[in-house]
């Protein structure tokens, strides 16, 4: 049984008058999904402190345990902080700090190390998914960026087409089913069927209250990882509520 998950990823939005949506967030939860939020670095200590209810998670992690990294984090010091998750690989780390699939792999393998658990986001551009070739991206991503050792508990896949991320564009449901669909088997081949069958595969992308519902519904979508609506907990609640 795989137990559902809200997963809000607050981006570089937030400071701490914001902490104060938490307690609504959490009030919308009822114990049954688990709700996580992945809050800028410099609110983690005190998020995990302020809502045991809630899982904090950091948006990345360097691949080192210490040293002379200026600027950087590792995941030793996310989970001192007070984390339990790690989002790795999202679009916009790769895009923007071109981040390759072998890095999201390395940083994975330290977060697990940590002990946290990692949300590992894969995705197609448009380009690719016009292209027709959006399963051998998505295929190529999770053999590059998931090391060997994956188990359920840590690890969570997101699936993230780049042109639906904050864009309002939302794939329709049969698109999101064929690719977590095809996510599933690929976890089923590599890690084993109990593997396969037990870990967690998030969507993202343009995730709102009024599409929550029917996205919850799709075969293989256990949760989501929202962005701008789980800013709010007018937004985030009720997609708590959905799941
Ligand atoms: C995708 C998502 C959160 P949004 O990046 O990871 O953001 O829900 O704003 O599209």
């Amino acid at each position: 049984m795989r137990r559902k998950l809200a997963a809000g990823n607050w981006k570089m939005n937030g400071t701490k008058a914001s902490l104060t949506e938490l307690s609504a967030m959490a009030t919308a939860a009822d114990g049954a999904a688990e709700v996580l939020i992945c809050p800028p670095a410099t609110l983690i200590a005190l998020a995990a402190d302020t809502t045991p209810d809630i899982a904090i998670g950091g948006q990345d992690c360097h691949t080192a345990a210490s040293g002379a990294h200026t600027g950087d984090l590792s995941a030793a010091q996310l989970a001192d902080a007070g984390a339990s998750y790690v989002i790795l690989g999202h679009s916009e780390r790769r895009a923007d700090h071109g981040e390759s699939d072998a890095q999201v792999r390395d940083k994975t393998r330290a977060a697990w190390e940590a002990g946290l658990t990692a949300v590992v986001c894969v995705g197609e551009t448009l380009e690719q998914r016009e292209h027709a070739n959006t399963l051998d991206i998505i295929g190529g991503q999770l053999a590059g960026s998931i090391p060997d050792g994956a188990t359920a508990h840590r690890l969570v896949v997101a699936y993230e087409p780049v042109w639906a991320i904050g864009t309002g564009k939302v794939p329709t449901l049969d698109q999101i089913a064929e690719v977590h669909g095809f996510i599933r088997a690929r976890l089923e081949r590599r890690f084993g069927a109990g593997v396969g069958r037990s870990t967690r595969i998030l969507y993202g992308g343009s995730v709102k209250p009024s599409n929550a519902v029917e996205i919850f519904a799709v075969p293989n979508v256990d949760g989501a990882l929202v962005g701008g609506a789980s800013l709010k907990a007018t937004d985030f609640g009720p997609i708590i509520e959905a799941l």
